[in-house]
């Protein structure tokens, strides 16, 4: 398992394109710093800062932004678990 120090993930709760990358990451044991929109506050203008807009999922990855749920999972297949 690569360190996921570098990796930050906002998602949202019931969005089924972030439910599917947080499934991914269960199935795989990876874990990261996660940032809930509906919970965190500030979490929304953080990742409009970061990406440019609040669509979820979005994986941070050394401060830049990585939208689009199969993008995420790529990355992570190929550079995580
Ligand atoms: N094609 C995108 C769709 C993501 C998407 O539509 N996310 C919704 C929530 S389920 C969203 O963030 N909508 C608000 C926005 O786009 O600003 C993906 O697969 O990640």
């Amino acid at each position: 398992m690569a360190n996921t120090d570098n990796l930050e993930l906002y998602y949202r709760n019931f969005c089924g394109f972030s439910r599917k990358v947080l499934d991914y990451m269960e199935e795989h044991g990876i874990t990261m710093t996660m940032h809930c929109l509906q919970t965190e506050e500030g979490a929304e203008q953080r990742l409009v800062e970061l990406g440019g807009k609040a669509q979820v999922p979005c994986l941070i990855i050394d401060g830049k932004a990585l939208y689009e749920s199969d993008d995420i999972i790529a990355y992570l297949a190929e550079n995580v678990a």
